[in-house]
């Protein structure tokens, strides 16, 4: 399945006087369009191998067919959504799921479809076929040190495969914890933990990062070793430079005040990932922006502040990706979505006056203040973000030429029915 450029271009000439005409109107009534449009075209955020198939959840899979089998065909997908919106340019592997065979062909792949490799994930949270000792009671934090050392030599293996595929960083997430009280010294098993990461730091390339991924539950359900992220932090500053922490919106517990976590990370220049996804409860993994939009652009305000506050570059400086899959959506069109709705609140996020909040700051003006971010976030930017998509040679509404192009049928008559993408 492949998308051609005339395609694309014989849907953008459909929709273009309409989407001029709402653009136009728009962008006159905004200061910095432009500068918005700018930072929108160079905005990626990298797409996870394990989202392109059906999520399924402990009671059940529903799939939906022609889910990729192998990771040429979740780099093919990745494509197609890259050619629609021209903003998913990235993929994050997950090792041992999709372990590369023949990494100048992987490579090439890639390149043929204007992807790179993002962040590298571990995966100590499965025992694997034919290994020797069992993460059943954790891995980085277990009482036997040589349970430890497994994980280690996962992680440094999981480096090499990144190095030849040209990433550039390593995202460390821990299932480890206890889920009864006494079970586990929490002392001990943090300092095994820092140890194992410890290891595993050493044998990080001098121009990689290393993301310490925190959650608050699941699949342990009393304590977690890397639970928040004040435990993230302090794993990432004894760790060194090149450590960060890795925020995932579903990883807190409920009523978490995710935008003052960001502000903070950011100040302490510790804020190294971001998963995307949205939830009601815990780790619903649920589309980006379908529950919450409104925490999404407050997070996203403090993203553009906190960072341009350091004088960082909002493209680069971050390792974005989305982690989300559900159960019943098709789960590129869901993903399509979830793109839309990060750039909309990003965009939303650069339009807040930030001198005018500054001043209703210094002047206890709160409703002011409220005002400030309520107009930025009630602007429909969609034309902005369309247009963004246009100029970088996407489709101005990608989910309708998704379906109009029928990909969905194409994959289940290329793929088949019974496909199960590999993955959690
Ligand atoms: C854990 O819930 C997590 O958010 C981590 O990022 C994992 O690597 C990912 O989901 C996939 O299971
Ligand atoms: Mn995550
Ligand atoms: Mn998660």
């Amino acid at each position: 399945m492949h998308i051609d450029k005339h395609q694309i271009t014989q849907h953008n000439e459909q929709l273009e006087v309409s989407h001029r005409r709402r653009f136009m109107r728009l962008a006159d009534e905004l200061p910095n369009a432009e500068q918005v449009i700018g930072r929108l075209v160079d905005f990626e955020v990298a797409i996870p191998s394990w989202a392109l198939g059906t999520g399924g959840t402990r009671f059940g899979r529903f799939s939906g067919g022609g889910e990729p089998r192998n990771l040429e065909e979740k780099i093919a997908d990745i494509g197609v959504l890259h050619a629609l919106n021209r903003s998913s340019g990235a993929i994050s592997l997950h090792i041992p799921w999709d372990i590369p065979e023949d990494y100048a062909a992987i490579r090439s792949l890639a390149q043929q479809n204007g992807l790179v490799f993002d962040a590298m994930n571990s995966n100590t949270f499965q025992d694997q076929p034919g290994q020797t000792l069992s993460y059943k009671f954790g891995s980085m934090q277990h009482v036997d040190k040589a349970v430890r050392k497994q994980a280690v030599e996962h992680n440094i293996e999981v480096i090499k495969h990144g190095i030849e595929l040209g990433s550039k960083s390593l995202t460390v997430w821990l299932a480890d914890g206890s889920s009864f009280p006494g079970q586990l010294n929490f002392r001990k098993a943090f300092q095994n933990t820092l140890e194992s990461l410890q290891e595993v730091y050493e044998a990080l390339p001098g121009d990689w990062k290393m993301f310490v991924e925190y959650k608050a539950f699941e699949p342990n359900f009393y304590s977690t070793t890397v639970g928040d992220w004040g435990q993230s932090l302090l794993y990432s500053n004894k760790l060194g430079d090149k450590a960060y922490t890795l925020v995932d919106l579903g990883h807190h517990l409920p009523n978490a005040n995710i935008e003052q976590i960001v502000a903070l990370l950011l100040m302490e220049g510790k804020l190294g990932g971001f998963h995307f996804n949205d939830s009601k409860y815990g780790d619903d993994d649920l589309t980006t922006g379908s529950v919450k939009p409104y925490q999404l652009f407050l997070i996203f305000n403090e993203l553009v502040e906190g960072m341009d506050n350091r004088g960082m570059d909002h493209t680069n400086d971050l390792g974005w990706m989305i982690d989300a899959s559900h159960n019943l959506k098709d789960p590129l069109e869901d993903l399509l979505q979830s793109v839309e709705a990060i750039l909309i609140a990003y965009a939303q996020a650069l339009l807040v006056d930030r001198v005018a909040l500054v001043e209703a700051q210094a002047a206890n003006d709160v409703v002011r203040a409220q005002e400030l971010l309520q107009q930025a976030f009630r602007t429909d930017v969609r034309p902005l973000v369309a247009e963004a998509r246009l100029r970088a040679g996407g489709a101005l509404n990608p989910l309708q030429l998704f379906r109009e192009l029928d990909v969905r049928g194409q994959l289940i008559s290329e793929r088949g029915t019974k496909t199960t993408a590999t993955g959690l």
